[in-house]
């Protein structure tokens, strides 16, 4: 009998999505350019409905109409030259779905390649690593909305679920599915740097690693419940079998990235977005990277020593509020940024059901994406994250916190690069007047850009005669 689904690329996270697919009553064709990979995986997995194909030809041939084929292929040249060999063999409305980690430019290139031909394409984010791929991942398809139609019953059947509701929506056409991914990427960067921040502080007022998984423990029973809570606990307390002291105090503080961190810093860019906190995560890993030049400046650029003499117990609630708000304050500036592409794209983004799918599966999965959801079905048209009234709330109740956490970190030389951006975010966002009154005048000095007054109608624009200024 024909094959329900068909998927190449037979690497780690290729294999799990085939095997998921098929734990949910899907026959499944699968198909690697390195045949030995394909035989090797059918051999491991007997008794299931899986056949493997040495040829193209044969695997598509092995698959019911419309055909839909998966890439789980390396993003970039790669889906390219699947698709071109695919394009002669595939007919008219058979699917292509490419659940990489593709730019969502490519995605659009690849959409407007394929469309013309009477293909249809899926760009597909899928979310959730390895094991998210074999159990249920957060899945962010891009594409026509009778293409998703097509996809819905597989991709509804191998999502997380979260409260009985699949971790997948049709997230809009063209590129949105992976555009959507790559912000969940970059608001990761976010979560994270936040955590290590939290932790950085924890550790400069002397608390252990053990009492640091507790805190984190005890955090994850409460409105900071997340993923990325929860393994920072465990990974805080692993020790290392060979010499007996604690994995992260072994770990070189060098932080690596894949690019979709910078991808999402060059979108927020182009459209004027501010993602300060995200930037700020971005630039901390760029920082941590450069190891031997802040080795080297350590002994030259002086500072307090990086300890806080503070009560520990205080410390650990302020951190949590800090750690709480910053972390509001990343997701607002992600939402604003996609609500900003998805209006100019015309993707109708539905921001509180996009919040909703990344409750499960993925790595930033957290109870508290319930309120973002909760605060968009309240107010479609909401512009910003932080004024819904539960996160207004939040916000007010922690600023106190939060602003003693900044306060004493620049007191004590450590550096909070995320806390201290979020909070710069939200301190600008309440003020009704910022300095760019001064800046609007040194425009208009130099430049004669000329400047509106608070005194006339918004619209009238004003220059002053400056006076000369030698040297
Ligand atoms: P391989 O086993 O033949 O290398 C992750 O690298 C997955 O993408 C692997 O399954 C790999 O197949 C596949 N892949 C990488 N480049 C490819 C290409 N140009 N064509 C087809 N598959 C490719």
């Amino acid at each position: 009998a024909p094959s329900d689904f068909g998927l190449i690329g037979l690497a780690v996270m290729g294999q799990n999505l085939v095997l998921n697919v098929e734990s949910r009553g899907f026959a499944v064709s699968v198909y690697n350019r390195t045949p030995a990979a394909t035989e090797a995986f059918v051999a491991a997995h007997p008794g299931k409905r899986i056949t493997g194909h040495a040829s193209l030809t044969a695997f598509v041939q092995s698959l019911s109409r419309p055909r839909r084929v998966m890439l789980m292929v390396k993003a970039g040249a790669a889906v390219d030259a699947v698709i071109e060999q695919l394009i002669p063999l595939l007919e008219q409305d058979d699917i292509i779905i490419d659940g990489g980690n593709s730019l969502y430019t490519d995605t659009e290139r690849r959409d407007a390649w394929l469309t013309p031909l009477g293909l249809r394409f899926i760009g597909a984010g899928v979310s959730g690593g390895e094991e998210g791929a074999r159990k249920g991942p957060s899945i962010m398809p891009g594409g026509p909305a009778s293409t998703w139609a097509a996809m819905r019953p597989v991709f509804e059947a191998i999502a997380a679920q979260v409260d009985g509701q699949p971790c997948v929506v049709h997230i809009g056409p063209g590129g949105a599915g992976h555009y959507v991914k790559m912000i969940h990427n970059g608001i990761e960067y976010g979560d994270m740097q936040l955590i290590c921040e939290a932790y950085a502080l924890l550790q400069a007022a002397g608390l252990s690693n053990a009492r640091m998984a507790a805190v984190f423990d005890q955090w994850n029973q409460g409105e900071l419940q997340s993923y990325l809570i929860q393994i920072t606990a465990r990974a805080l307390e692993q020790v290392d079998a060979e010499t007996g002291r604690h994995v992260v105090d072994l770990i070189l503080d060098k932080a690596g990235q894949k690019g979709t961190g910078q991808w999402t810093q060059l979108n927020a860019a182009e459209n004027a977005v501010v993602i300060s906190t995200i930037n700020a995560a971005v630039e901390a890993r760029v920082l941590s990277s450069q190891k031997d030049q802040r080795v080297a400046a350590s002994g030259q650029l002086q500072g307090p020593a990086g300890r806080l003499e503070v009560d520990a117990e205080r410390l650990i609630t302020q951190v949590h509020d800090a750690l709480f708000a910053s972390k509001i304050v990343s997701y607002a500036q992600g939402l604003d940024l996609m609500r900003t592409m998805g209006a100019k794209k015309g993707w109708g983004l539905d921001l509180g059901a996009i919040a909703g799918i990344w409750r499960g599966g993925c790595i930033i999965r957290a109870q508290f994406l319930r309120h973002i959801t909760a605060a968009y079905q309240a107010d479609p048209g909401l512009q910003n994250l932080m004024l819904a009234p539960y996160f207004q709330t939040v916000l007010n109740r922690s600023q106190a916190a939060w602003r003693q956490v900044v306060a004493q970190a620049v007191s004590a030389g450590i550096p909070v690069p995320a806390f201290g951006a979020s909070l710069a975010y939200f301190d600008s966002l309440r003020s009704a007047r910022l300095p760019a009154n001064l800046l609007q005048a040194q425009r208009d000095f130099f430049g004669a850009h000329t400047y509106e007054r608070i005194d006339k109608p918004a619209g009238q624009w004003f220059h002053t005669a400056w006076p000369e200024v030698i040297g």
